[in-house]
């Protein structure tokens, strides 16, 4: 353990041991010890070598011999059992500002209050105000600090993230100083989720630079401000790091700065083999220097460039999560990726119908200017009552509907007639095939009895599939990101069902749900499964989601091939008639 690390222990123990009502005499001592670890400027473990701790002032003999404990094995055992002796609850409390260890016990004792939870329902209740030492301000301060820490400890959706992170761009991008910027990290692989945004701008002036990202109206808090590092908290709680670098530096960084750290260790040790030393500053020859590998690191400019000198072709910033891209890049066996462009359609849309906010024409209209040649409805099925499925009546209008609107010559693009049909819980349809048997095409999905066990939640999907009116099974797993883990099911059984059964899976693009999840998508394309990205837009607004789902697709490594909404209508046309499966 580090110096600092083991003054955190020693504080933690402190008011642990405050908690426990020991004498203030041992509590200072712990405290004092952690502030003197702090102040060290000698390197620890020589004054430990030279056994010189106990001779320091502020560290007494027994912490002395548990600091060399810790310093050597990284833990400690009273350490350990007093954490055990605290409910757990209580030392997620002292996260929160304002809450040392003498409020803690006084909520402990008097109410009960033993976790963050059971401290919010006190405040709401108003319980908390009238207790000794506490008082009405201090309540709402420490509401306050409760929702600080759910906003600044969550992940945020990849959505959300990319429109805060895209507005910040174009300001940076705008000063004068700034040679180039990028929004690297997570943000730039395309992860479904971001804990901060890792912006890397090239300037040789990083003053004025600085100074305007501090001061951004949407900045709630600055927590660092440096000569080339300076850190915010945004409304909404995300936080934002900015590093300046020179511009012969800026490619470094940036690939130091996307990661993600496992493609990073892969790419270092890479280098090393050839003799080259690789960091976000640049690359220098390693060791005695006869040994490297040749080139002039000198004249690398762009990833590209880095990529190409140590002999790999270059890796989009969605691959690189050591799946196997550093291998495929050496090998010239990276996939061309799907792209934005490549979509002549999207499936799965949901109109006024059913829960919808537009109605069929203002969608079909929408779809219209994304220049695509085809749209599919898919409005929710009658099981879905909260959604306001549709009956075989009311679906049958509106196959009517689309009909009479693809006659009527008013939009070049062509509407397809579907249904997202529920998959009720014994895996049959929730229409019977002759009413699936009028639409040009059927998405099935879960929407309800997602506490159904592993097998029996997958035996329902897989039957589902083996329905010869079925075509693309939608949001596998039910997921909500940051909301609610997806139902129980057995995903390489679906995909071999999906795939024996010639159907395609969908990439819902829904920014919360992004199901299938990318993870499964290289192997199950290996095994030949197809993927159909469907925005699963409620209005016309929504359509744009499609882009996150392409994301999702280039990180599952899909090409456009591989992607059923690539194809032309006819193509299209013929795969629903299901003559020739794609
Ligand atoms: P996030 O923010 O949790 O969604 O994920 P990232 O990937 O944005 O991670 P972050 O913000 O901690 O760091 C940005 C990048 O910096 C990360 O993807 C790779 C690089 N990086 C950070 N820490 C390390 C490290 O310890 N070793 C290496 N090799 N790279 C690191
Ligand atoms: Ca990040
Ligand atoms: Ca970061
Ligand atoms: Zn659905």
């Amino acid at each position: 353990m580090t110096k600092t690390e083991i003054a955190d222990v020693l504080r933690e123990m402190a008011l642990l041991l405050e908690l426990q009502g020991e004498n203030a005499f041992k509590i200072r001592a712990y405290q004092n010890a952690a502030r003197t670890l702090d102040a060290l400027e000698e390197d620890l473990a020589t004054v430990i070598a030279e056994g010189r701790l106990v001779k320091i002032s502020g560290i007494g003999k027994a912490i002395a011999e548990k600091i060399a404990t810790l310093h050597e094995t990284g833990r400690l055992q009273l350490h350990e059992e007093l954490r055990a002796s605290v409910p757990e609850g209580l030392l997620e409390m002292m996260e929160i500002p304002g809450l040392g260890p003498k409020k803690l016990k006084v909520l402990y004792e008097e109410l009960g209050v033993d976790s963050i939870p059971a401290l919010e329902k006190a405040c709401r209740e108003d319980r908390i105000a009238g207790l000794s030492g506490f008082g009405a301000r201090t309540q709402e301060k420490l509401l306050a600090g409760i929702r600080n820490r759910e906003a600044y400890s969550r992940r945020h959706l990849w959505w959300r993230a990319r429109e805060v992170a895209d507005r910040i761009l174009t300001g940076l991008r705008e000063l004068p100083a700034v040679s180039e910027a990028e929004a690297a990290g997570s943000l730039r692989r395309g992860m479904e989720t971001v804990g901060d945004l890792d912006f890397l701008v090239a300037s040789a002036n990083p003053d004025p630079v600085m100074d305007w990202f501090v001061r951004m109206v949407e900045v709630r808090e600055v927590t660092a401000h440096g000569a080339t590092k300076s850190s915010v908290r945004l409304d909404g709680g995300l936080q934002a790091d900015l590093r300046v670098v020179s511009a012969d530096q800026y490619c470094f960084a940036l690939h130091h700065f996307t990661g993600s750290k496992d493609h990073n260790v892969k790419m270092r040790s890479r280098a090393l083999a050839r003799g080259w030393s690789l960091s976000e500053w640049g690359l220098t020859a390693k060791g005695d220097g006869g040994e490297h590998g040749g080139g002039d690191p000198g004249a690398i400019r762009s990833e590209r460039d880095l990529f190409a000198f140590l002999g790999l072709h270059n890796i989009p910033p969605e691959l690189r999560e050591d799946m196997g891209e550093i291998e495929a890049a050496e090998a010239g066996e990276l996939p061309r990726l799907v792209g934005n462009a490549d979509l002549r359609g999207v499936f799965h849309n949901h109109t006024t119908a059913s829960d919808g906010r537009n109605t069929l024409e203002e969608m079909v209209a929408a779809a219209e200017a994304f220049g695509w040649e085809y749209f599919g409805i898919a409005d929710h099925s009658k099981a879905s009552f909260q959604a306001n499925g549709l009956d075989e009546e009311r679906l049958m209008e509106q196959v009517e509907q689309i009909h009479a609107l693809n006659e009527s010559g008013r939009h070049r693009i062509h509407v397809f007639a579907g249904s997202e049909v529920d998959i009720l819980p014994d895996g049959s349809l929730d229409f019977a095939d002759d009413i699936l048997a009028e639409l040009d095409y059927v998405v099935v999905s879960v929407h309800s009895s997602f506490q159904l066990d592993e097998e029996r939640m997958t035996r329902r999907l897989v039957r589902a599939l083996e329905n010869p009116h079925v075509h693309m099974l939608g949001h596998l797993t039910g997921r909500l990101l940051l909301e609610r883990e997806g139902y129980r099911v057995n995903v390489s059984k679906v995909i071999d069902a999906a795939i024996a059964n010639g159907k395609v899976i969908e990439i819902n693009a829904h920014p919360r749900r992004l199901d299938m999840d990318w993870r499964h998508w290289k192997r199950a394309a290996e095994q030949g499964l197809r993927c159909v990205i469907n925005p699963d837009a409620h209005r016309m607004d929504g359509l744009e989601y499609t882009r996150a789902g392409v994301l999702a697709a280039r990180k599952g490594w899909l090409t456009a091939e591989q992607v059923l909404n690539t194809r032309s209508i006819d193509e299209i046309r013929e795969y629903l008639g299901m003559k020739n499966p794609c």
